[in-house]
């Protein structure tokens, strides 16, 4: 397979002045009909007329009306064209009902839905398919579908058609379609400037109840965006449509958003305070896409994260402001050490932005997305909150309808704020987890920190230059009052000192407050000291983040040495969990354990090869104890989740169901699950029926439990998603394969859908020590339902290769095992370039 280089680009030899498609719908030959006007383009050197085509059937082409005959292979054609403006026009014939890669113009459910970003739109038509091509569209539909729905404003429909306008310049990933029988569920929106928008959920029949949520969602981040950002919508419709069958969580195409449905459709009933709050999030992703994205797009696909980044950033900021900062910010921190941190150490690593890919849709990752959109944190922190905004603002002034890079995005916080950036932007650039080590020193009234950053080499980048480390830093006194207010030290050499004054006694410092950097930090300190600022870090994800190093220490001590759990972490934890004042939503957070496979990479660090087994045993005796400890107040804190007014999955109460969840698993622990059943009996909201289910299954007794909810749910397709995940992500170690095999061969295993692979072989993946399990029959399972999902959906599956990339970091006998797996798949005759990128990478 080709590596496409990002040194390598250049321009589109033609600028396209504007793009006509016809659809007739069919569901295995659709004909698409394009015309298109292209004029050369000044700025380029190549004029190659070369346009992007896969798996289409030419069926004729013209240029200025006379048929041409086209060079055509199976990635695109050639042709030979004037040297002023022409009129392109092709018909050709797709098969969307025989599309399984969900990809292009594909089938779900008997309606026609898109999904073009990143290279999909060469799948519906010959087009330059590239970001920094931008053109307006107009669209006509002829179809007997019911709804009929293209990107940008209406201009006419009738029996059996519809037409589109969209008058906002887009590139092609961003086209949409999508026709069927659908029902919605309709509002309005009035932007600042008084423009009427109409809104619309578009969903199948039966989910019109599952709308309202999203809908509201929906007019909170168009506020938000005007409020926040000065930005206004700028179409008269805007539309989403929840589709079943989707490679990802949703996508932002202009004016018409498409969304898998687990990431719209929401009720009391069948989602959890979760769901409803990943919901809320992605809506305002996707919305929030409409300015950070497609307004200002893309040169290439390797400035991804200036749209992915940016937007994830904001979208934080987003439900920070809806419910909780603190609590939103150590959520996405243990996404990004659960996520992120595996990926940027191991032999996926990638920086920021990539230069060099061979599938680009293998580059939506965890370091695009949420390193990047820690990279943009860390820019506002650097250059403060009035110069992050005046940039902003500079930013849509200056590229509104561009396709931009990195470079003007930073030349944009380097204009408005006369910063020089060239070392933050190896922030771009260099991958790995940088790890600040901190050495402190007391003398004569003066403290001084040391702070020394070093990155370990990554595939490719041997050799790491020193970054610029915001790390904001407070100073506590002996008696927890704070003696210094929070200060970002910029941390810009590989070592550096940094000094407070003035002080009468030895602080205890509070470092990396707000996890203000994505760094690892290196700091020996004593339990005594992490046990004073769990109870007194002025800085919440501070104090949270004391307790969970409490955590993270006592259990590898009790996996290395055997030793007994900390009563230094038992009796603080307790005692924040004691504290009425305390967010409920933050006290669970502050019951939870570091994950198993973190866990494992610590062993790693630290020179221990881990034991998926020991990390597991020392996991539960933990857990365990926490709830002997506990014993006298876990009745009070489940308690808190007794909401008695109606539900509402708001910060509040989902908060207040999030401890008492937490609580009742530690309950069962000491009940043996008698208090789980009755509160699975008398469960009227999802949220506190999968929890009680969880602690029943986990107690070994939910059997008869698991019937009554599948029963219950059998015709919910999504709420069935979490009835497979949660066996497989709860089951015992030793059981874990055998009840993912034979969840497979369960009738309603329909493994086409991702959303149901994914909720098997997801929650395998994550179940630590029941895929780890030394037989390796976990690891084979894996590898041959990727070997026979590759040929039907090669995007899917090589995003669930990546379960493998830790693989280094376990014992000969597991990489032994896992090699083969790997081996075996790498060796599949006709194995897709995405899987192939993947599995060469994987294996190093
Ligand atoms: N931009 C899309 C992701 C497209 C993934 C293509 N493989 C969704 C999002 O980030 O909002
Ligand atoms: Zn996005």
């Amino acid at each position: 397979p080709t590596t496409i280089y990002l040194k390598d680009y250049s321009p589109f030899g033609f600028t396209v002045d504007d793009v006509h498609l016809t659809f007739d719908l069919s569901p295995s030959a659709t004909r698409v009909t394009s015309r298109i006007t292209f004029s050369p383009n000044p700025d380029a050197a190549d004029h190659t007329f070369f346009l992007h085509g896969e798996e289409l059937k030419l069926i004729r082409a013209s240029i200025d009306g006379q048929p041409v005959t086209p060079d055509a292979t199976d990635k695109g054609l050639t042709c030979n064209v004037p040297s002023s403006s022409f009129v392109w026009e092709a018909e050709v014939e797709i098969d969307p009902a025989g599309n399984t890669a969900l990809e292009g113009l594909y089938m779900s459910n008997g309606m026609y839905c898109t999904q073009c970003e990143a290279e999909g739109f060469r799948k519906i038509t010959y087009y330059p398919d590239r970001p920094d091509v931008m053109s307006t569209f107009t669209v006509r539909i002829n179809g007997p579908e019911k709804v009929l729905l293209s990107n940008g404003n209406p201009t006419d429909q009738g029996e059996g058609f519809a037409e589109w306008h969209d008058p906002w310049p887009k590139p092609a990933y961003l086209f949409a379609l999508v026709a069927g029988d659908l029902v919605n569920h309709p509002d309005r929106f009035t932007t600042k400037s008084g423009k009427e928008v109409e809104l619309n959920i578009w969903v199948r029949p039966g989910d019109e109840g599952k709308c309202a949520f999203g809908m509201e969602a929906l007019k909170k981040s168009m506020t938000w965006d005007e409020d926040v950002y000065g930005r206004e919508y700028d179409l008269d419709v805007f539309n989403i449509v929840a589709v079943d069958d989707f490679n990802m969580g949703a996508m932002e195409n202009k004016g018409l958003n498409i969304f898998n449905s687990s990431c719209v459709l929401a009720s009391p009933e069948t989602s959890t305070d979760d769901n409803f709050e990943r919901i809320e999030a992605i809506i305002a992703h996707e919305y929030f896409h409409n300015w950070t994205g497609n307004r200002i797009t893309c040169r290439d696909w390797f400035q991804l994260c200036l749209k992915e980044g940016l937007t994830v950033f904001r979208d934080a900021q987003f439900t920070s402001d809806m419910r909780s900062e603190p609590v939103k910010r150590i959520r996405d921190v243990i996404d990004l050490r659960g996520r992120q941190f595996p990926e940027d150490n191991g032999p996926l690593s990638h920086s920021v932005r990539p230069d060099s890919f061979v599938e680009i849709n293998n580059f939506y990752t965890a370091t695009v997305y949420e390193k990047g959109a820690e990279v943009i944190g860390m820019l506002k922190t650097l250059v403060g909150d009035d110069a992050y905004a005046k940039a902003l603002d500079l930013y849509f002034e200056r590229h509104d309808g561009d396709a931009a890079t990195i470079e003007d995005w930073l030349a944009v916080f380097q204009d408005a704020t006369g910063r020089d950036l060239s070392q933050f932007k190896r922030w771009y650039s260099q991958a790995g987890t940088p790890r600040v080590k901190v050495a402190e020193d007391w003398a004569d009234g003066t403290y001084t920190l040391t702070l020394s950053q070093s990155t370990s080499p990554t595939p490719g980048q041997d050799n790491k230059q020193p970054q610029v480390i915001p790390v904001a830093v407070g100073l506590l006194g002996q008696n927890g009052d704070e003696v210094a207010q929070t200060r970002v030290l910029e941390l810009t050499e590989k070592e550096q000192s940094f000094t407070f004054d003035g002080l009468s006694t030895k602080p205890v410092p509070s470092i990396l407050r707000g996890f203000s950097a994505p760094v690892i930090l290196d700091h020996d300190t004593t339990s005594a000291e992490r046990a004073f600022l769990l109870s007194h870090d002025t800085d919440p994800f501070n104090r949270w983040e004391a307790g969970r190093s409490l955590a993270r220490e006592t259990l590898l001590a009790m996996i290395t040495d055997g030793t007994a759990p900390s009563g230094a972490y038992l009796d603080g934890v307790q005692a924040v969990l004691r504290d009425d004042t305390l967010d409920p939503a933050y006290r669970a957070l502050m019951l939870g354990l570091p994950g198993q496979s973190e866990l494992a990479t610590a062993l790693h660090d630290g020179g221990t090869t881990p034991d998926p087994q020991a990390i597991w045993t020392a996991t539960e005796t933990l857990r365990q104890a926490q709830a002997q400890h506990m014993q006298d107040l876990l009745p009070r804190l489940h308690g808190e989740a007794q909401v008695s007014s109606p539900y509402q999955p708001d910060a509040d109460q989902s908060g207040r169901r999030a401890l008492g969840g937490a609580a009742l698993s530690l309950i069962t622990r000491l009940d043996g699950g008698a208090l789980a059943a009755s509160e699975y009996a008398k469960a009227d909201n999802m949220t506190l029926q999968l929890s009680a289910l969880g602690c029943l299954i986990k107690a070994g007794k939910g059997e008869a439990e698991l019937q009554a909810f599948y029963d219950q749910w059998e015709d919910d397709r999504l709420v069935i998603d979490k009835w497979f995940g949660l066996q497989v992500s709860l089951a015992d170690p030793e059981q874990t394969a055998t009840v993912g095999r034979s969840l497979t061969q369960h009738p309603d295993f329909n493994w086409k859908n991702p959303n149901r692979f994914r909720a098997v072989f997801g929650a395998l993946a994550m179940n630590h020590p029941g895929f780890h399990h030394a037989s390796g029959t976990a690891y084979e399972l894996l590898a041959a339902w990727l070997i026979r999902l590759d040929p039907v959906n090669p995007q899917t599956t090589a995003r669930m290769c990546s379960a493998f990339q830790t693989w280094r970091r376990y014992d000969a006998a597991r990489q032994d095992l896992i090699k083969v797996q790997l081996d075996r798949i790498a060796a599949t005759p006709d194995l897709s370039r995405d899987v192939t990128e993947m599995i060469t990478r994987i294996r190093g």
